[in-house]
């Protein structure tokens, strides 16, 4: 791109400028992702956060242009559109109860991305999040596979650290699989879990550890988001969802075709039609370029059919709510 081509970085809006909002900012200017438009309906928030980040460029040494405000126009061109709009579950609330307050905000949202930026690669982070990812299509009547859900990354990623703790062995040399909703019925794959391509089972068998402290790990992950909310006591976690959601970012910018776990629109997959759910995809320039379909067994496979069930019944109460 020529000099002073307003196309030579990428753009990046960030719809909420709330903790997640204000760490994928921070995130994407450190990583030299690209400029940034943070809206808020608290259009000075925004701009307060865009300004003050802005600031840390000269002495972090990045070129990011960053502005923020409450005028749906500036996301105009956006690249991509990571979503955290809404209101976040306090304690004792679960994702659930969000379902009502935070459905008719992503209506809004979508609302505003089809007229200014309909050529977006979506990212939802907001709660609950397979119904929210769903509401976002269908408001926003984008393509399925340019709107895209992130919590696999995030319950994975607290899945990695809790293996590499119990291992004692770097983060950077576990893989976790998480399917299923976001939700306490996710899903962890312990067969598909490794330490640098040996499976968590065979693990086990080695006596590296026992099938009772995986459990508690598995259990641990599927409340990690409510470990979290309870020690804050304010709000809930925002550093590794936004680390997560920046991973996809950059799978899609960079067409590095990651694969990773995100809340996909399956159409036939896993015998699921037409719901938003966490498996594993491709992301790609392309976006969800595909679903990954593994084969389960019949313990995983009833898990899964019951996660699936209760992102039915929240789609079925957003469905109700958005007409
Ligand atoms: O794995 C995951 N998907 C998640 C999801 C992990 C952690 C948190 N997760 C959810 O993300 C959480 O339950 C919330 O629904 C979202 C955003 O979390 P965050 O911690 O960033 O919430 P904040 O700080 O409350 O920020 C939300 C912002 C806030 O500034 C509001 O003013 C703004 O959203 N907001 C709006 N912006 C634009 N348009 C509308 N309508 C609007 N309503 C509120």
């Amino acid at each position: 791109p020529s000099e002073g081509d307003p196309m030579a970085r990428n753009k990046i809006a960030l719809i909420g400028a709330g903790h997640i909002g204000g760490t994928l900012a921070h995130l994407i200017g450190l990583k030299e992702l690209g400029d940034v438009v943070l809206f808020d309906v608290f259009g000075g928030v925004a701009a307060g956060k865009a300004l003050d980040i802005m600031q840390s460029a000269p002495v972090d040494g990045f070129d990011s242009t960053m502005v923020g405000g409450s005028d749906y126009a500036a996301i105009a061109g956006a690249d991509v559109v990571i979503v955290t709009a809404g209101f976040p579950r306090m304690p004792g609330m679960s994702r659930d109860d969000l379902v009502a307050k935070n459905a008719e905000v992503i209506a809004q949202v979508a609302e505003g991305i089809r007229t200014h930026a309909p050529d977006a690669f979506v990212i939802v982070i907001t709660n609950p999040l397979d119904a929210m990812v769903w509401v976002m299509q269908q408001k926003s009547g984008l393509p399925p596979h340019k709107v895209v859900g992130m919590a696999g990354v995030l319950d994975s990623a607290r899945f990695r650290l809790f293996l590499a703790h119990e291992f004692n062995v770097s983060v950077e040399d576990v893989t976790a699989f998480v399917l299923g909703g976001h939700g306490d019925t996710m899903v962890p794959l312990i067969r598909y879990s490794t330490v640098a391509g040996i499976p968590v089972p065979d693990l086990i068998r080695m006596g590296w550890t026992t099938q009772e402290k995986i459990d508690a790990i598995v259990s641990r992950t599927a409340n990690g988001g409510g470990e979290i909310v309870k020690l804050l006591e304010k709000g809930s976690a925002f550093y590794a969802p936004a680390a997560s959601a920046i991973a996809m970012t950059e799978s899609y910018l960079k067409d590095k075709k990651r694969v990773m776990p995100c809340a996909a629109h399956l159409s036939g997959q896993y015998g699921i039609d037409g719901l938003y759910v966490g498996v594993p995809v491709v992301i790609g320039a392309g976006g969800v370029e595909r679903v990954v379909e593994i084969s389960l067994n019949e313990q995983e496979q009833a898990a899964f059919d019951k996660s699936c069930d209760s992102v039915k019944e929240l789609i079925a109460a957003s469905r109700k709510l958005i007409g």
